[in-house]
Protein backbone atom coordinates (compact mmCIF):
# COMPACT_ATOMS: atom_id res chain seq x y z
CA UNK A 1 0.00 0.00 0.00
CA UNK A 2 1.01 3.52 -0.88
CA UNK A 3 1.72 5.73 1.81
CA UNK A 4 2.18 9.59 2.78
CA UNK A 5 5.34 9.98 2.31
CA UNK A 6 5.28 8.44 -0.99
CA UNK A 7 2.09 10.09 -2.36
CA UNK A 8 3.63 13.26 -1.57
CA UNK A 9 7.11 12.51 -3.58
CA UNK A 10 4.63 10.87 -6.07
CA UNK A 11 2.78 14.41 -6.22
CA UNK A 12 5.95 16.67 -5.66
CA UNK A 13 7.43 14.64 -9.41
CA UNK A 14 3.96 15.35 -11.24
CA UNK A 15 4.65 18.73 -10.46
CA UNK A 16 7.97 19.20 -11.03
CA UNK A 17 9.04 16.84 -13.68
CA UNK A 18 12.21 15.79 -11.50
CA UNK A 19 13.04 16.82 -8.23
CA UNK A 20 15.98 17.13 -6.03
CA UNK A 21 16.33 14.96 -2.49
CA UNK A 22 19.38 16.06 0.06
CA UNK A 23 21.48 13.34 1.70
CA UNK A 24 23.04 13.75 4.68
CA UNK A 25 25.61 11.23 6.26
CA UNK A 26 24.64 10.61 9.49
CA UNK A 27 28.13 9.64 10.20
CA UNK A 28 29.63 12.65 9.60
CA UNK A 29 28.17 15.56 11.30
CA UNK A 30 27.22 16.57 14.55
CA UNK A 31 22.59 17.11 15.05
CA UNK A 32 23.41 20.75 15.10
CA UNK A 33 25.73 21.04 11.95
CA UNK A 34 23.02 18.15 10.02
CA UNK A 35 20.34 20.50 10.70
CA UNK A 36 22.12 23.86 9.66
CA UNK A 37 22.66 22.27 6.30
CA UNK A 38 19.11 20.30 6.49
CA UNK A 39 17.42 23.86 6.75
CA UNK A 40 19.49 24.85 4.28
CA UNK A 41 18.73 22.36 1.56
CA UNK A 42 14.81 22.84 2.50
CA UNK A 43 15.48 26.24 1.41
CA UNK A 44 17.00 25.45 -2.30
CA UNK A 45 13.71 23.64 -2.52
CA UNK A 46 14.57 19.97 -1.96
CA UNK A 47 11.77 17.87 -1.70
CA UNK A 48 13.11 15.64 1.20
CA UNK A 49 16.26 14.84 3.60
CA UNK A 50 16.84 11.41 2.94
CA UNK A 51 19.60 10.39 6.20
CA UNK A 52 21.65 7.79 5.85
CA UNK A 53 25.26 6.28 4.79
CA UNK A 54 27.13 3.09 3.76
CA UNK A 55 29.32 3.29 6.51
CA UNK A 56 26.64 4.45 9.34
CA UNK A 57 26.39 2.36 12.53
CA UNK A 58 25.82 4.72 15.41
CA UNK A 59 22.21 4.35 15.48
CA UNK A 60 21.97 6.38 18.80
CA UNK A 61 23.40 9.48 16.55
CA UNK A 62 21.52 9.00 13.38
CA UNK A 63 18.46 9.18 15.97
CA UNK A 64 20.20 12.35 17.68
CA UNK A 65 20.31 13.95 14.10
CA UNK A 66 16.45 13.06 12.78
CA UNK A 67 14.92 14.52 16.27
CA UNK A 68 17.30 17.24 16.07
CA UNK A 69 16.46 17.88 12.65
CA UNK A 70 12.52 17.40 12.71
CA UNK A 71 11.87 20.29 15.27
CA UNK A 72 13.17 22.69 12.37
CA UNK A 73 12.35 21.16 9.47
CA UNK A 74 8.82 20.80 7.08
CA UNK A 75 9.97 18.82 4.87
CA UNK A 76 9.83 15.18 5.38
CA UNK A 77 13.15 13.35 6.53
CA UNK A 78 13.18 9.48 5.49
CA UNK A 79 15.98 6.93 5.78
CA UNK A 80 18.37 5.40 3.42
CA UNK A 81 19.99 3.30 5.50
CA UNK A 82 23.27 1.18 4.39
CA UNK A 83 22.41 -1.49 7.26
CA UNK A 84 20.00 -2.71 10.11
CA UNK A 85 21.93 0.15 12.15
CA UNK A 86 20.36 2.59 9.51
CA UNK A 87 16.70 2.79 10.97
CA UNK A 88 14.97 5.15 13.60
CA UNK A 89 11.89 5.60 15.31
CA UNK A 90 11.72 9.31 14.30
CA UNK A 91 12.10 8.96 10.75
CA UNK A 92 8.68 9.51 8.70
CA UNK A 93 9.60 6.87 6.08
CA UNK A 94 12.33 4.62 5.00
CA UNK A 95 13.95 3.20 1.35
CA UNK A 96 13.30 -0.52 1.89
CA UNK A 97 15.83 -1.71 -0.09
CA UNK A 98 17.74 -4.54 -1.81
CA UNK A 99 21.30 -3.82 -3.11
CA UNK A 100 20.09 -6.26 -6.23
CA UNK A 101 23.53 -6.77 -7.95
CA UNK A 102 25.64 -7.48 -4.83
CA UNK A 103 27.64 -10.78 -4.43
CA UNK A 104 26.37 -10.68 -1.06
CA UNK A 105 22.79 -12.34 0.19
CA UNK A 106 23.52 -10.58 3.19
CA UNK A 107 22.62 -7.32 0.91
CA UNK A 108 19.66 -8.51 -0.97
CA UNK A 109 17.77 -9.97 2.06
CA UNK A 110 19.20 -11.19 5.28
CA UNK A 111 19.76 -7.10 6.58
CA UNK A 112 16.27 -6.89 5.37
CA UNK A 113 14.86 -9.68 7.10
CA UNK A 114 17.01 -8.60 10.33
CA UNK A 115 15.56 -4.68 10.09
CA UNK A 116 11.86 -5.81 9.26
CA UNK A 117 10.38 -6.64 12.60
CA UNK A 118 11.81 -3.01 13.85
CA UNK A 119 10.11 -1.20 10.69
CA UNK A 120 6.83 -2.48 12.05
CA UNK A 121 7.17 -2.18 15.64
CA UNK A 122 8.54 1.65 14.88
CA UNK A 123 5.20 2.06 12.72
CA UNK A 124 7.70 3.26 9.68
CA UNK A 125 6.18 3.38 5.96
CA UNK A 126 8.46 1.45 4.07
CA UNK A 127 9.06 2.04 0.52
CA UNK A 128 10.21 -0.83 -1.11
CA UNK A 129 13.15 -0.17 -3.53
CA UNK A 130 15.57 -1.47 -5.75
CA UNK A 131 19.16 -0.42 -5.41
CA UNK A 132 21.58 -0.99 -8.35
CA UNK A 133 24.99 -0.18 -7.76
CA UNK A 134 26.71 1.39 -11.32
CA UNK A 135 30.57 1.23 -11.75
CA UNK A 136 32.52 0.35 -8.88
CA UNK A 137 30.30 2.10 -6.52
CA UNK A 138 32.84 3.79 -4.39
CA UNK A 139 32.16 3.04 -0.47
CA UNK A 140 28.75 1.77 -1.04
CA UNK A 141 30.21 -0.67 -4.21
CA UNK A 142 32.80 -2.23 -1.45
CA UNK A 143 30.62 -2.45 1.35
CA UNK A 144 27.75 -3.61 -0.44
CA UNK A 145 29.55 -6.72 -2.22
CA UNK A 146 28.24 -5.11 -5.39
CA UNK A 147 29.43 -6.24 -8.68
CA UNK A 148 29.25 -3.02 -10.36
CA UNK A 149 27.38 -2.87 -13.68
CA UNK A 150 29.67 -1.70 -16.38
CA UNK A 151 28.56 2.43 -17.62
CA UNK A 152 28.75 0.52 -21.33
CA UNK A 153 26.23 -2.15 -20.55
CA UNK A 154 22.66 -0.14 -20.01
CA UNK A 155 20.77 -3.14 -21.10
CA UNK A 156 22.51 -4.99 -17.98
CA UNK A 157 20.93 -2.06 -15.94
CA UNK A 158 17.58 -1.85 -17.27
CA UNK A 159 17.64 -5.82 -16.78
CA UNK A 160 17.88 -5.36 -13.31
CA UNK A 161 15.65 -2.67 -12.98
CA UNK A 162 12.88 -4.33 -14.93
CA UNK A 163 13.60 -7.39 -12.26
CA UNK A 164 12.50 -4.83 -9.18
CA UNK A 165 9.41 -3.94 -10.73
CA UNK A 166 8.28 -7.73 -11.31
CA UNK A 167 8.79 -8.14 -7.67
CA UNK A 168 6.90 -5.14 -6.82
CA UNK A 169 9.64 -2.64 -6.31
CA UNK A 170 7.79 0.55 -6.73
CA UNK A 171 11.34 2.56 -6.49
CA UNK A 172 14.55 1.87 -8.38
CA UNK A 173 17.86 4.00 -7.48
CA UNK A 174 20.67 3.70 -9.67
CA UNK A 175 23.25 4.59 -7.48
CA UNK A 176 27.31 5.89 -9.05
CA UNK A 177 28.43 6.38 -5.54
CA UNK A 178 28.96 9.25 -2.96
CA UNK A 179 31.50 11.65 -4.00
CA UNK A 180 32.76 9.71 -7.25
CA UNK A 181 34.12 11.67 -10.29
CA UNK A 182 31.41 10.20 -12.92
CA UNK A 183 27.83 10.16 -12.20
CA UNK A 184 25.39 7.34 -13.91
CA UNK A 185 25.19 7.96 -17.63
CA UNK A 186 22.57 9.51 -19.37
CA UNK A 187 22.16 6.35 -21.87
CA UNK A 188 21.82 4.03 -18.52
CA UNK A 189 19.32 5.90 -17.09
CA UNK A 190 17.59 6.56 -20.91
CA UNK A 191 17.39 2.39 -21.62
CA UNK A 192 16.47 1.85 -17.35
CA UNK A 193 13.35 4.41 -17.82
CA UNK A 194 12.44 2.66 -21.05
CA UNK A 195 11.02 -0.49 -18.75
CA UNK A 196 10.82 0.66 -15.49
CA UNK A 197 7.87 2.98 -14.59
CA UNK A 198 7.90 3.53 -10.98
CA UNK A 199 9.42 6.19 -9.43
CA UNK A 200 13.89 6.28 -10.60
CA UNK A 201 16.34 8.00 -8.63
CA UNK A 202 19.53 8.70 -9.43
CA UNK A 203 22.70 9.68 -7.47
CA UNK A 204 26.31 9.80 -6.81
CA UNK A 205 28.77 12.70 -8.25
CA UNK A 206 25.96 15.08 -9.02
CA UNK A 207 28.04 18.28 -8.45
CA UNK A 208 26.94 20.92 -11.05
CA UNK A 209 23.53 21.78 -12.87
CA UNK A 210 24.51 20.48 -16.15
CA UNK A 211 25.15 16.85 -14.77
CA UNK A 212 21.64 16.95 -13.61
CA UNK A 213 20.38 18.50 -16.19
CA UNK A 214 21.42 15.53 -18.70
CA UNK A 215 20.34 12.81 -15.97
CA UNK A 216 16.75 14.76 -15.44
CA UNK A 217 16.66 14.87 -19.67
CA UNK A 218 17.32 11.19 -19.61
CA UNK A 219 14.09 10.50 -17.59
CA UNK A 220 15.11 10.63 -14.06
CA UNK A 221 12.48 11.50 -11.54
CA UNK A 222 14.53 12.51 -8.21
CA UNK A 223 17.76 13.03 -8.16
CA UNK A 224 20.05 12.79 -4.91
CA UNK A 225 22.62 15.32 -4.02
CA UNK A 226 25.00 14.25 -1.08
CA UNK A 227 28.66 15.27 -0.95
CA UNK A 228 27.85 18.74 -2.78
CA UNK A 229 25.99 19.42 0.89
CA UNK A 230 29.69 19.40 2.62
CA UNK A 231 30.56 22.51 0.48
CA UNK A 232 30.83 25.43 2.52
CA UNK A 233 28.16 27.58 0.30
CA UNK A 234 26.72 25.20 -1.18
CA UNK A 235 22.96 26.96 -1.47
CA UNK A 236 23.81 28.76 -5.08
CA UNK A 237 24.91 25.50 -6.37
CA UNK A 238 21.97 23.78 -4.77
CA UNK A 239 19.34 26.04 -6.35
CA UNK A 240 20.68 25.66 -9.59
CA UNK A 241 20.50 21.87 -9.43
CA UNK A 242 16.95 22.14 -8.11
CA UNK A 243 15.50 24.82 -10.48
CA UNK A 244 17.61 23.88 -13.32
CA UNK A 245 15.99 19.73 -13.59
CA UNK A 246 12.21 21.32 -12.92
CA UNK A 247 10.23 20.48 -15.98
CA UNK A 248 13.08 19.46 -18.14
CA UNK A 249 12.04 15.22 -18.64
CA UNK A 250 11.88 13.72 -21.64
C1 LIG B 1 25.15 8.55 -2.47
O1 LIG B 1 23.86 8.87 -4.42
C2 LIG B 1 24.21 9.44 -3.21
O2 LIG B 1 24.48 7.43 -1.97
C3 LIG B 1 24.72 10.85 -3.35
O3 LIG B 1 26.00 10.92 -3.94
O4 LIG B 1 27.35 12.16 -2.27
O5 LIG B 1 28.11 12.02 -4.63
O6 LIG B 1 26.15 13.41 -4.05
P1 LIG B 1 26.94 12.19 -3.70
Amino acid sequence: MIGKIEKYIREEISKDGTISLALIDSENMSPKIATKIALNAESCGVKSILVGGSTAIDQLELDKIIKTMKKRIKIPVILFPGNVTGISPNADAILFSSLMNSDNPYFITEAQALGALLVKKYNLESIPMGYIVIGDGGAIGFIGRARGIPSEKPELAAMYSLAAKYMGMRFVYLEAGSGVTSQVSPSIVAKVRDVFDGVLIVGGGIRKVEDGIKIAKAGADILVVGTLLNERNFIPTLKEIVKGIRNVRR
